[in-house]
Protein backbone atom coordinates (compact mmCIF):
# COMPACT_ATOMS: atom_id res chain seq x y z
CA UNK A 1 0.00 0.00 0.00
CA UNK A 2 1.22 3.72 -0.57
CA UNK A 3 -0.02 4.59 2.44
CA UNK A 4 0.81 4.39 6.52
CA UNK A 5 0.13 5.84 9.61
CA UNK A 6 2.43 8.59 8.93
CA UNK A 7 0.27 9.48 5.76
CA UNK A 8 -2.60 9.66 7.53
CA UNK A 9 -0.92 11.95 9.85
CA UNK A 10 0.52 14.06 7.72
CA UNK A 11 -2.43 14.27 5.73
CA UNK A 12 -4.52 15.30 9.05
CA UNK A 13 -2.27 17.91 9.90
CA UNK A 14 -2.51 19.56 7.16
CA UNK A 15 -3.68 23.51 7.24
CA UNK A 16 -4.90 22.98 10.68
CA UNK A 17 -3.14 26.39 13.02
CA UNK A 18 -1.62 25.25 16.56
CA UNK A 19 -2.74 26.33 19.77
CA UNK A 20 -0.13 27.04 22.72
CA UNK A 21 -1.47 24.13 24.56
CA UNK A 22 0.69 21.33 22.83
CA UNK A 23 3.90 23.62 23.43
CA UNK A 24 3.12 23.29 27.73
CA UNK A 25 2.41 19.61 26.63
CA UNK A 26 5.53 19.06 25.71
CA UNK A 27 7.42 19.63 28.88
CA UNK A 28 10.02 16.83 30.45
CA UNK A 29 9.45 14.69 33.19
CA UNK A 30 10.60 16.11 36.35
CA UNK A 31 12.06 13.04 38.03
CA UNK A 32 14.62 10.86 37.12
CA UNK A 33 12.87 7.06 37.75
CA UNK A 34 14.76 4.63 39.31
CA UNK A 35 15.59 0.77 37.39
CA UNK A 36 13.21 -1.07 35.14
CA UNK A 37 12.67 -4.26 37.47
CA UNK A 38 15.24 -7.06 36.84
CA UNK A 39 12.41 -9.08 35.07
CA UNK A 40 11.52 -6.28 31.82
CA UNK A 41 10.98 -7.66 28.87
CA UNK A 42 13.70 -5.64 26.44
CA UNK A 43 12.95 -6.40 22.75
CA UNK A 44 13.34 -5.30 19.19
CA UNK A 45 10.41 -6.43 16.80
CA UNK A 46 10.21 -7.35 12.83
CA UNK A 47 7.56 -9.01 11.09
CA UNK A 48 7.96 -11.62 8.67
CA UNK A 49 6.89 -9.97 5.25
CA UNK A 50 9.09 -6.72 5.95
CA UNK A 51 12.32 -9.11 6.16
CA UNK A 52 11.64 -12.34 5.34
CA UNK A 53 12.05 -11.72 1.68
CA UNK A 54 9.88 -14.00 -1.38
CA UNK A 55 6.92 -14.06 0.78
CA UNK A 56 4.94 -15.43 -2.79
CA UNK A 57 1.53 -16.52 -1.44
CA UNK A 58 0.81 -13.12 0.37
CA UNK A 59 -1.77 -10.63 -0.58
CA UNK A 60 1.16 -8.19 -0.89
CA UNK A 61 3.21 -9.97 -2.87
CA UNK A 62 0.32 -10.18 -5.58
CA UNK A 63 -0.54 -6.22 -5.00
CA UNK A 64 3.50 -5.39 -5.16
CA UNK A 65 3.57 -6.64 -8.59
CA UNK A 66 0.33 -6.11 -9.95
CA UNK A 67 -0.22 -3.97 -13.17
CA UNK A 68 -1.35 -0.86 -11.60
CA UNK A 69 0.73 -1.31 -8.00
CA UNK A 70 0.38 1.96 -5.41
CA UNK A 71 3.54 0.12 -3.80
CA UNK A 72 6.86 2.46 -4.67
CA UNK A 73 8.57 -0.79 -4.87
CA UNK A 74 8.20 -4.88 -4.71
CA UNK A 75 9.32 -6.65 -1.67
CA UNK A 76 11.58 -8.84 -2.93
CA UNK A 77 14.39 -10.52 -1.07
CA UNK A 78 13.63 -8.31 2.09
CA UNK A 79 16.40 -8.44 4.46
CA UNK A 80 16.68 -11.85 3.34
CA UNK A 81 15.91 -12.88 7.10
CA UNK A 82 14.01 -16.59 6.21
CA UNK A 83 17.36 -17.50 5.33
CA UNK A 84 19.43 -14.98 8.15
CA UNK A 85 17.18 -15.42 10.90
CA UNK A 86 19.71 -16.60 13.08
CA UNK A 87 22.04 -13.74 12.16
CA UNK A 88 18.84 -11.15 13.29
CA UNK A 89 18.66 -12.91 16.42
CA UNK A 90 22.53 -12.84 17.53
CA UNK A 91 21.90 -8.84 16.68
CA UNK A 92 19.55 -8.97 19.15
CA UNK A 93 21.64 -10.72 21.77
CA UNK A 94 24.70 -8.37 20.94
CA UNK A 95 22.29 -5.45 22.09
CA UNK A 96 21.53 -7.15 24.97
CA UNK A 97 17.97 -7.81 24.84
CA UNK A 98 16.61 -10.87 26.33
CA UNK A 99 13.64 -10.64 23.66
CA UNK A 100 12.57 -10.70 20.14
CA UNK A 101 9.25 -9.97 18.36
CA UNK A 102 8.47 -11.41 15.31
CA UNK A 103 5.70 -12.69 13.34
CA UNK A 104 4.64 -16.15 11.96
CA UNK A 105 3.74 -15.65 7.94
CA UNK A 106 0.46 -17.63 7.73
CA UNK A 107 0.86 -17.26 3.55
CA UNK A 108 4.12 -19.88 4.02
CA UNK A 109 2.16 -22.16 6.58
CA UNK A 110 -1.16 -22.51 4.65
CA UNK A 111 -0.80 -21.53 1.47
CA UNK A 112 -3.59 -23.27 -0.09
CA UNK A 113 -6.95 -23.55 1.79
CA UNK A 114 -6.31 -26.02 4.88
CA UNK A 115 -3.07 -27.06 3.27
CA UNK A 116 -0.62 -26.73 6.29
CA UNK A 117 3.21 -27.26 6.04
CA UNK A 118 5.00 -28.85 8.27
CA UNK A 119 8.42 -27.88 6.81
CA UNK A 120 6.93 -24.15 7.61
CA UNK A 121 6.33 -24.61 10.76
CA UNK A 122 9.51 -26.33 11.92
CA UNK A 123 10.92 -23.82 10.39
CA UNK A 124 9.11 -21.31 12.76
CA UNK A 125 9.98 -23.79 15.34
CA UNK A 126 13.34 -23.45 14.60
CA UNK A 127 13.66 -19.70 15.33
CA UNK A 128 11.57 -20.23 18.64
CA UNK A 129 13.47 -22.74 19.73
CA UNK A 130 16.89 -20.71 18.69
CA UNK A 131 15.81 -17.67 20.46
CA UNK A 132 15.48 -19.72 23.53
CA UNK A 133 18.95 -21.22 23.30
CA UNK A 134 20.00 -17.71 22.53
CA UNK A 135 18.17 -16.39 26.03
CA UNK A 136 15.79 -14.74 23.96
CA UNK A 137 11.83 -14.91 25.12
CA UNK A 138 9.89 -15.16 21.74
CA UNK A 139 7.23 -12.74 21.47
CA UNK A 140 5.31 -14.02 18.51
CA UNK A 141 2.48 -12.54 16.65
CA UNK A 142 0.49 -14.97 14.69
CA UNK A 143 -0.40 -12.41 11.86
CA UNK A 144 1.27 -9.13 11.15
CA UNK A 145 -1.19 -7.80 8.45
CA UNK A 146 -0.49 -10.32 5.55
CA UNK A 147 -2.38 -13.00 4.67
CA UNK A 148 -2.35 -15.57 2.36
CA UNK A 149 -3.71 -14.66 -1.27
CA UNK A 150 -6.45 -17.39 -0.94
CA UNK A 151 -8.00 -15.35 2.00
CA UNK A 152 -7.73 -12.32 0.46
CA UNK A 153 -9.46 -13.54 -2.77
CA UNK A 154 -12.26 -14.73 -0.91
CA UNK A 155 -12.84 -11.07 0.22
CA UNK A 156 -10.35 -11.30 3.42
CA UNK A 157 -11.86 -9.84 6.80
CA UNK A 158 -14.97 -8.82 4.82
CA UNK A 159 -15.41 -12.98 4.56
CA UNK A 160 -17.67 -14.26 7.54
CA UNK A 161 -15.87 -17.05 7.56
CA UNK A 162 -12.77 -14.93 8.19
CA UNK A 163 -12.62 -15.13 11.74
CA UNK A 164 -12.78 -19.08 11.92
CA UNK A 165 -10.54 -19.53 8.97
CA UNK A 166 -8.04 -17.71 11.36
CA UNK A 167 -9.16 -19.89 14.16
CA UNK A 168 -8.38 -22.60 12.43
CA UNK A 169 -4.58 -21.21 11.27
CA UNK A 170 -3.85 -20.03 15.11
CA UNK A 171 -5.05 -23.78 15.84
CA UNK A 172 -2.32 -25.50 13.66
CA UNK A 173 0.25 -23.22 14.85
CA UNK A 174 -0.17 -22.97 18.41
CA UNK A 175 0.22 -26.93 18.18
CA UNK A 176 3.19 -26.56 16.81
CA UNK A 177 4.71 -24.12 18.39
CA UNK A 178 3.12 -22.28 21.08
CA UNK A 179 4.99 -24.98 23.99
CA UNK A 180 8.43 -22.46 23.00
CA UNK A 181 6.46 -18.80 22.85
CA UNK A 182 6.55 -16.33 25.41
CA UNK A 183 4.06 -13.96 25.04
CA UNK A 184 1.73 -14.27 21.80
CA UNK A 185 -0.16 -11.63 19.78
CA UNK A 186 -3.29 -12.78 17.49
CA UNK A 187 -3.38 -9.33 15.04
CA UNK A 188 -1.11 -6.42 14.22
CA UNK A 189 -3.15 -3.13 14.25
CA UNK A 190 -5.83 -4.14 13.63
CA UNK A 191 -7.50 -0.76 14.35
CA UNK A 192 -5.14 1.13 11.90
CA UNK A 193 -7.09 0.69 8.92
CA UNK A 194 -10.34 1.65 10.20
CA UNK A 195 -8.79 4.42 11.62
CA UNK A 196 -7.20 5.14 8.25
CA UNK A 197 -10.49 4.94 6.68
CA UNK A 198 -11.59 7.60 8.90
CA UNK A 199 -9.61 10.07 8.00
CA UNK A 200 -7.37 10.03 5.10
CA UNK A 201 -8.26 12.14 1.82
CA UNK A 202 -10.48 9.89 -0.87
CA UNK A 203 -7.74 9.92 -3.43
CA UNK A 204 -5.21 8.18 -1.24
CA UNK A 205 -7.68 5.92 -0.63
CA UNK A 206 -8.90 5.43 -4.53
CA UNK A 207 -5.30 4.24 -5.09
CA UNK A 208 -5.54 1.53 -2.81
CA UNK A 209 -9.01 0.69 -3.75
CA UNK A 210 -7.67 0.95 -7.80
CA UNK A 211 -4.94 -1.71 -7.00
CA UNK A 212 -7.42 -4.56 -4.78
CA UNK A 213 -9.52 -4.13 -8.08
CA UNK A 214 -6.56 -5.25 -10.51
CA UNK A 215 -5.69 -8.32 -8.32
CA UNK A 216 -9.31 -9.01 -8.01
CA UNK A 217 -9.60 -8.84 -12.37
CA UNK A 218 -6.17 -11.02 -12.15
CA UNK A 219 -7.30 -13.38 -10.27
CA UNK A 220 -11.14 -13.14 -11.70
CA UNK A 221 -12.45 -13.25 -8.46
CA UNK A 222 -15.26 -10.41 -7.37
CA UNK A 223 -13.54 -9.04 -4.57
CA UNK A 224 -9.79 -8.94 -3.21
CA UNK A 225 -9.28 -7.62 0.41
CA UNK A 226 -5.23 -7.57 1.05
CA UNK A 227 -4.93 -8.06 5.61
CA UNK A 228 -3.45 -4.40 5.51
CA UNK A 229 -6.20 -2.95 2.95
CA UNK A 230 -6.80 0.89 3.45
CA UNK A 231 -10.14 0.90 1.42
CA UNK A 232 -12.15 -1.68 2.35
CA UNK A 233 -15.56 -1.53 1.65
CA UNK A 234 -17.35 -1.62 4.69
CA UNK A 235 -15.12 -1.57 7.24
CA UNK A 236 -17.07 -1.91 10.37
CA UNK A 237 -17.82 -5.17 9.07
CA UNK A 238 -14.10 -5.68 8.65
CA UNK A 239 -13.61 -4.70 12.35
CA UNK A 240 -16.26 -6.92 13.66
CA UNK A 241 -14.76 -9.58 11.55
CA UNK A 242 -11.18 -8.83 13.35
CA UNK A 243 -12.63 -8.55 16.39
CA UNK A 244 -13.92 -11.90 16.37
CA UNK A 245 -10.80 -12.93 14.72
CA UNK A 246 -9.09 -12.03 17.87
CA UNK A 247 -11.60 -13.66 19.75
CA UNK A 248 -11.44 -16.77 17.82
CA UNK A 249 -7.92 -17.03 17.50
CA UNK A 250 -6.84 -16.41 21.31
CA UNK A 251 -9.24 -19.32 21.89
CA UNK A 252 -7.54 -21.43 19.49
CA UNK A 253 -4.15 -20.78 21.20
CA UNK A 254 -5.76 -21.07 24.69
CA UNK A 255 -7.57 -24.27 23.94
CA UNK A 256 -3.50 -25.61 23.09
CA UNK A 257 -1.66 -24.27 25.92
CA UNK A 258 -3.73 -22.19 28.28
CA UNK A 259 -0.77 -20.53 30.37
CA UNK A 260 0.61 -18.74 27.61
CA UNK A 261 -0.09 -14.62 27.92
CA UNK A 262 -2.14 -13.94 25.07
CA UNK A 263 -3.12 -10.26 23.82
CA UNK A 264 -3.55 -7.94 20.57
CA UNK A 265 -0.86 -5.36 19.11
CA UNK A 266 -3.17 -2.06 18.85
CA UNK A 267 -1.51 1.00 16.56
CA UNK A 268 -2.28 4.01 19.54
CA UNK A 269 -1.89 7.45 19.15
CA UNK A 270 -1.16 9.56 22.33
CA UNK A 271 -4.40 11.35 21.44
CA UNK A 272 -4.04 14.94 23.46
CA UNK A 273 -6.97 17.84 24.32
CA UNK A 274 -5.88 20.75 22.96
CA UNK A 275 -8.89 22.80 24.86
CA UNK A 276 -11.71 21.84 26.50
CA UNK A 277 -14.31 20.25 24.01
CA UNK A 278 -11.94 18.93 21.90
CA UNK A 279 -12.44 15.85 19.57
CA UNK A 280 -10.32 13.64 21.93
CA UNK A 281 -12.65 11.90 23.60
CA UNK A 282 -15.08 11.37 20.20
CA UNK A 283 -11.63 10.22 18.32
CA UNK A 284 -10.85 7.84 21.44
CA UNK A 285 -13.94 6.09 21.02
CA UNK A 286 -13.92 5.69 17.01
CA UNK A 287 -10.31 4.38 16.75
CA UNK A 288 -9.56 2.33 19.75
CA UNK A 289 -12.20 1.97 22.66
CA UNK A 290 -14.47 -1.57 21.22
CA UNK A 291 -10.63 -3.15 20.99
CA UNK A 292 -9.53 -2.09 24.48
CA UNK A 293 -12.63 -2.92 26.17
CA UNK A 294 -11.89 -6.68 24.07
CA UNK A 295 -8.56 -6.46 25.78
CA UNK A 296 -10.27 -6.40 29.14
CA UNK A 297 -10.55 -10.41 28.59
CA UNK A 298 -6.69 -10.32 27.37
CA UNK A 299 -4.07 -11.39 29.44
CA UNK A 300 -2.27 -8.07 27.93
CA UNK A 301 -2.46 -5.82 25.56
CA UNK A 302 0.08 -4.77 23.18
CA UNK A 303 0.51 -0.72 22.46
CA UNK A 304 2.63 0.31 19.21
CA UNK A 305 2.97 4.02 19.39
CA UNK A 306 4.83 6.61 17.45
CA UNK A 307 3.29 9.79 17.82
CA UNK A 308 0.64 11.94 19.48
CA UNK A 309 -2.33 13.86 18.16
CA UNK A 310 -3.25 16.97 19.44
CA UNK A 311 -7.55 17.20 18.92
CA UNK A 312 -9.16 20.43 19.46
CA UNK A 313 -12.59 21.14 19.19
CA UNK A 314 -12.74 21.04 14.95
CA UNK A 315 -9.59 18.55 14.35
CA UNK A 316 -6.19 17.96 14.85
CA UNK A 317 -4.04 20.68 15.52
CA UNK A 318 -0.35 21.21 13.93
CA UNK A 319 2.59 20.18 16.33
CA UNK A 320 4.79 22.62 17.62
CA UNK A 321 6.93 24.71 15.20
CA UNK A 322 9.85 24.24 16.77
CA UNK A 323 9.50 19.86 16.74
CA UNK A 324 11.85 17.32 15.95
CA UNK A 325 9.87 15.73 12.89
CA UNK A 326 10.49 12.12 11.55
CA UNK A 327 10.68 11.33 7.35
CA UNK A 328 6.90 12.10 7.07
CA UNK A 329 7.11 15.34 8.46
CA UNK A 330 5.01 14.05 11.63
CA UNK A 331 6.24 15.14 15.30
CA UNK A 332 8.68 13.17 16.75
CA UNK A 333 7.65 13.37 20.77
CA UNK A 334 9.47 11.08 23.24
CA UNK A 335 6.54 11.32 25.73
CA UNK A 336 3.72 10.04 23.54
CA UNK A 337 4.49 6.21 23.95
CA UNK A 338 3.99 6.95 27.65
CA UNK A 339 0.66 8.65 27.10
CA UNK A 340 -0.63 5.97 24.92
CA UNK A 341 0.25 3.43 27.37
CA UNK A 342 -1.51 5.20 30.43
CA UNK A 343 -4.53 5.19 27.95
CA UNK A 344 -4.56 1.73 27.32
CA UNK A 345 -4.78 0.44 30.74
CA UNK A 346 -6.81 2.92 32.04
CA UNK A 347 -9.47 1.25 29.30
CA UNK A 348 -8.51 -2.43 29.30
CA UNK A 349 -6.99 -2.70 33.11
CA UNK A 350 -4.26 -5.42 31.27
CA UNK A 351 -0.91 -5.06 31.75
CA UNK A 352 0.89 -3.88 28.53
CA UNK A 353 3.33 -4.81 26.46
CA UNK A 354 4.80 -2.03 24.15
CA UNK A 355 5.21 -4.64 21.13
CA UNK A 356 6.11 -1.74 18.80
CA UNK A 357 8.27 2.10 19.28
CA UNK A 358 10.29 3.80 16.80
CA UNK A 359 11.05 6.22 14.37
CA UNK A 360 10.86 6.35 10.33
CA UNK A 361 14.31 8.54 10.18
CA UNK A 362 17.62 8.95 8.21
CA UNK A 363 18.66 10.92 10.80
CA UNK A 364 19.74 8.34 13.87
CA UNK A 365 20.49 11.08 16.18
CA UNK A 366 17.09 11.59 16.44
CA UNK A 367 16.17 7.80 17.09
CA UNK A 368 18.94 7.93 19.52
CA UNK A 369 17.67 10.81 21.16
CA UNK A 370 14.17 9.25 21.53
CA UNK A 371 14.82 5.83 22.71
CA UNK A 372 16.74 6.58 26.57
CA UNK A 373 13.36 10.23 26.69
CA UNK A 374 10.85 7.97 26.02
CA UNK A 375 11.46 5.27 27.89
CA UNK A 376 12.47 7.33 30.93
CA UNK A 377 8.77 8.79 30.54
CA UNK A 378 7.48 4.98 30.03
CA UNK A 379 9.10 4.23 33.20
CA UNK A 380 7.32 6.72 35.13
CA UNK A 381 4.11 5.78 33.71
CA UNK A 382 5.30 2.76 36.07
CA UNK A 383 6.05 4.49 38.93
CA UNK A 384 2.65 5.70 38.64
CA UNK A 385 1.45 2.17 38.77
CA UNK A 386 0.87 1.26 34.83
CA UNK A 387 2.00 -2.14 34.69
CA UNK A 388 4.56 -2.48 32.11
CA UNK A 389 5.65 -6.14 30.74
CA UNK A 390 8.04 -4.96 28.55
CA UNK A 391 9.43 -3.02 25.80
CA UNK A 392 10.12 -3.73 22.21
CA UNK A 393 11.58 -0.95 19.79
CA UNK A 394 11.05 -1.07 16.04
CA UNK A 395 12.87 -2.26 14.18
CA UNK A 396 15.45 -4.49 14.75
CA UNK A 397 16.52 -3.39 11.17
CA UNK A 398 15.80 -1.45 8.15
CA UNK A 399 13.13 -3.02 6.06
CA UNK A 400 10.13 -3.23 4.02
CA UNK A 401 7.74 -0.28 4.77
CA UNK A 402 5.01 -1.49 2.96
CA UNK A 403 4.22 1.34 0.48
CA UNK A 404 7.34 3.04 0.91
CA UNK A 405 9.11 0.41 0.34
CA UNK A 406 13.27 0.44 1.42
CA UNK A 407 13.18 4.40 1.36
CA UNK A 408 11.91 4.60 4.96
CA UNK A 409 13.92 3.48 7.77
CA UNK A 410 13.29 2.48 11.00
CA UNK A 411 15.98 0.15 11.92
CA UNK A 412 18.08 -0.03 14.87
CA UNK A 413 20.85 -1.71 11.87
CA UNK A 414 20.96 -0.49 8.82
CA UNK A 415 20.34 -3.53 5.58
CA UNK A 416 22.72 -3.26 2.74
CA UNK A 417 19.98 -4.98 0.30
CA UNK A 418 22.81 -6.46 -2.34
CA UNK A 419 25.40 -8.04 0.24
CA UNK A 420 21.78 -8.60 3.32
CA UNK A 421 25.12 -7.10 5.77
CA UNK A 422 23.38 -5.36 8.92
CA UNK A 423 25.59 -3.11 10.54
CA UNK A 424 24.35 -1.54 13.99
CA UNK A 425 23.55 2.51 13.85
CA UNK A 426 24.27 4.38 17.18
CA UNK A 427 20.96 4.26 18.21
CA UNK A 428 21.57 0.48 18.94
CA UNK A 429 24.57 1.55 20.93
CA UNK A 430 22.25 4.12 22.76
CA UNK A 431 18.84 1.51 23.53
CA UNK A 432 22.30 -1.36 24.69
CA UNK A 433 23.83 1.12 26.85
CA UNK A 434 20.49 2.11 28.31
CA UNK A 435 19.44 -1.39 28.97
CA UNK A 436 22.76 -2.02 31.08
CA UNK A 437 22.40 0.95 33.23
CA UNK A 438 18.94 1.28 33.50
CA UNK A 439 17.81 -2.35 34.67
CA UNK A 440 17.26 -3.65 38.31
CA UNK A 441 21.00 -6.52 38.87
CA UNK A 442 22.27 -5.90 35.80
O1 LIG B 1 6.41 -1.12 9.70
C1 LIG B 1 5.28 -0.89 10.46
C2 LIG B 1 4.79 -2.17 11.10
O2 LIG B 1 4.53 -3.15 10.14
C3 LIG B 1 3.52 -1.92 11.87
N1 LIG B 1 3.65 -0.82 12.78
C4 LIG B 1 4.24 0.40 12.28
C5 LIG B 1 5.55 0.09 11.56
C6 LIG B 1 6.19 1.39 11.06
O3 LIG B 1 5.34 2.05 10.17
Amino acid sequence: MAIDRRTFVAATTAGLAMSAAPRAMAKAVKAPPGPFPADFIWGAATAGHQVEGNNINADCWLLENVKGTAYSEPSGDAANSFELWRTDLELAKNLGLNACRFSLEWARIEPEPGQFSVAMLDHYKRIIEGARAMGLRPIVTFNHFTTPIWFAARGGWMNDEAPQLFARFCDKAARHLAAGIDHATTLNEPNLAGLLQLLLPSGLLEADKAMAAAAAAKLGVPAFLAGNAIYQPDPVKVQANLRAGHTAGKAAIKAVRGDLPVGVSLAMLDDQAAEPGSLRDAMREKLYNAWLRLAQTDDFVGVQNYERSIWGKKGKLDPPADARRNIMGAEVYPASLAGAVRYAYEVAKVPVMVTEHGVGTDDDTIRAWLIPEALTHLKTAMDEGVPVKGYCHWSLIDNFEWGFGYKFHYGLHTLDRQTFARTPKPSALVYRDYIKSHTAGA
